[in-house]
């Protein structure tokens, strides 16, 4: 079973999140198991205090090593991990084929920036990943981490209803995914494309498969490799 530790100065942002929806169902079926962590808890200030005054000066506050040193060694005490992450947006870029490596790994720590960041050697020395989630800014890394989780956990065996479902997910074969029908197959006028009440099965996943390329064509096509749409 994979197991998610989650490093956060703000626990309650994400302990709503993963008590729901579908990586409730993770957690339930043993695919998976999440917990949110208060790095206040490893914290050895009567304050509970984990940031604190950039050297140099500058606004804003910097997080502290020693809790998450603590954090991360007690964590390492307890098992072994394949990755120590820091959601941070100076990162590597999250994209499918990342997520898709992720969620072959057995156990993960992803710790959560906030205020200015982490003091850099937390960086250096504790941190073995760095992941953005895209190119704008975020108040904190939690809302980056509940992402990236939910990207890693919906692949993992026993999580999607259909077992096949996440192959025919946008970006899994570097198409964008067709469009998709359900009843009534005529609403005002406004029919359904015939082909797929046709029940002639090749046909259909050739029309799909026309229909994810050419709609990547116009909405992505640099995922075709090409700069432009015409
Ligand atoms: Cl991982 N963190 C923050 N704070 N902002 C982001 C991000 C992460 N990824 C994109 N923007």
């Amino acid at each position: 079973m994979m197991r998610i530790d989650i490093l956060t100065c703000l626990p309650r942002l994400l302990d709503s999140w993963f008590a729901e929806s579908i990586l409730q169902r993770a957690q339930g079926k043993g695919a998976v198991e999440v917990r949110i962590q208060d790095l206040r808890d490893w914290s050895t200030d009567k304050h509970r205090k984990v940031d604190d005054y950039p050297f140099g000066g500058g606004a804003g506050m910097v997080m502290t090593i020693e809790p998450i040193q603590r954090a991360i060694d007690q964590l390492k005490g307890e098992r072994d991990y394949d990755e120590v992450i820091y959601m941070t947006p100076d990162g590597e870029r999250m994209e499918q084929g990342l997520v898709n490596q992720l969620s072959t790994l057995g156990n993960l720590i992803i710790l959560c920036g906030h205020y200015k960041g982490v003091d850099e050697r937390v960086r250096e020395y504790l941190i073995t990943k760095e992941i953005s989630i895209g190119d704008y800014v975020l108040s904190g890394g939690e809302l980056a981490a509940a992402v990236l989780s939910d990207a890693v956990i919906r692949l993992l065996p026993g999580v999607l209803g259909d077992e096949t479902s996440a192959l025919s997910d946008s970006f899994q074969d570097g198409l964008l995914a067709p469009p998709v029908y359900t009843r009534p197959a005529d609403h005002n006028g406004w029919k359904v494309p015939e082909v797929l009440l046709s029940g002639h099965e090749a046909r259909i996943h050739d029309w799909r498969l026309q229909q994810a390329m050419e709609r990547t064509r116009q909405r992505r096509p640099d995922l075709l490799g090409k700069d432009e749409k015409d």
